[in-house]
């Protein structure tokens, strides 16, 4: 596939990268489980010459994947943290990072307790008011690092505002673009310099492989990711690639879906007196609102609320509903509930990134949208 911006988003996830393969015809890439490959010579190869430097599943991923965020370059992870530890491995002692002031744990907890240790410093920012940045920005940042909408407290960060304050100070602006997937948003077309995603969630989508992915049109630090995706060697295997490829297919239409059962299920919560506050980017009353219907195609399939009665009727109601599954991860096609304060962002109890005790996140998946309506209602009926 060639001229791949003539193309609609849904054309490019089923063909970019996925030409028939050459030898057989195969017309999807197939999972070349091999750890090598045969020279003809020596210093000769035909393109690949070893598993962690390159396998042709994986570069069919890569190309998809880069064509779907509008990226010239796309390299992939063994895991959404392999693909942010790697982008992090370029900061030198005495960089600092920023990191918006709500962000999944596991990545607060790289940048707050790995990267520290080698001598990195980090701070985290409200980034819902970009001049913020701007009137402290800190000489020695190099890094503004940012998820929108974050996880798992739904906020909203100005993707363009950001990026021309970061760009102005001569630094990167990172977004972790996971929650959105590149069908709702393309932070590079944006102005952001990386994007990076785990692609263990909406890309996969079926909740059964673990990957990460990095997206960028700046070809120095391209040639560096590739060199440490090799030199690191956190790579991902050719059946986990075949995987996120073949989940990569259907993203926009499970997009549809999550998107509009999400929105069915925000109805139902703003309408339950067990119910605080429920945070939603499609919501009128929502702080990030408008920013969020002027960078994303819609609101997304994650859900977060607060529960009135507190912590502990929080993680019961966690444990209580039948179709969503109480279970870490999101993005798959099942709804899954969780509890983020004991659960996924655990790692940042007492910071300044710790998460509210009585709220519980939904990944709102792609069952029929009344059966999911009636688990959680009867749920928090119960509670
Ligand atoms: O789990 P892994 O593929 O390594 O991805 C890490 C990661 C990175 N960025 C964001 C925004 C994420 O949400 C995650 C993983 N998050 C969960 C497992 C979770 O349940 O929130």
């Amino acid at each position: 596939m060639t001229n791949e911006t003539e193309y609609g988003f849904e054309t490019i996830a089923l063909h970019a990268g996925q030409n028939p393969e050459q030898v057989t015809g195969a017309v999807i890439p197939p999972i070349f489980q091999t750890s090598t490959y045969a020279q003809p010579a020596v210093g000769e190869h035909l393109g690949y010459e070893y598993a962690r430097t390159g396998n042709p599943t994986r570069t069919a991923l890569e190309e998809c994947l880069a064509a779907l965020e509008g990226a010239d370059h796309g390299i992939c992870f063994a895991s959404g943290m392999a693909a942010t530890d790697t982008v992090l491995r370029r900061l030198a002692p005495g960089d600092h990072i920023v990191l918006g002031d709500d962000a999944y744990g596991g990545t607060f907890r790289l940048i707050s307790a790995i990267y520290t240790g080698g001598g990195v410093k980090w701070s985290p920012a409200d980034l819902t008011n970009p001049a913020v940045l701007d009137a402290h920005w800190n000489p020695a940042t190099t890094v503004v690092w940012l998820e929108t909408p974050t996880n798992p407290l739904l906020t909203v960060f100005d993707i363009e505002a950001i990026a021309e304050i970061t760009h102005r100070h001569g630094a990167k602006l990172v977004v972790d673009n996971t929650f959105a997937s590149p069908y709702l948003q393309q932070p590079l077309a944006l102005g952001a310099d990386l994007v990076t995603h785990s692609t263990t969630k909406y890309i996969g989508g079926h909740s059964d492989v673990v990957g990460g992915f990095v997206a960028t049109n700046d070809e120095e630090w391209a040639n560096d990711l590739r060199y440490l995706q090799n030199a690191i060697g956190a790579v991902p295997g050719p059946q986990d690639c075949f995987l996120t490829l073949r989940g990569a297919k259907t993203l926009a239409v499970r997009m549809d879906r999550h998107c509009e059962n999400a929105r069915r299920i925000v109805e139902l919560l703003l309408s339950h007196p067990a119910v605080g506050d429920v945070l939603y980017p499609g919501l009128d009353g929502h702080p990030g609102a408008q920013i969020a219907a002027r960078q994303m195609k819609a609101a997304g399939g994650m859900v977060s609320f607060r529960v009135k009665a507190g912590m502990e009727k929080a993680m019961e109601l966690a444990a209580s509903t039948k179709l969503f599954t109480l279970a870490e991860s999101l993005g798959g096609v099942e709804s899954l509930i969780e509890h983020p304060g004991a659960m996924t962002h655990l790692s940042a109890a007492g910071s300044p990134l710790e998460v509210p005790d009585d709220l519980v996140r939904l990944s709102v998946g792609i069952e029929t949208a009344d059966d999911l309506v009636e688990d959680l209602r009867s749920a928090l009926d119960r509670i």
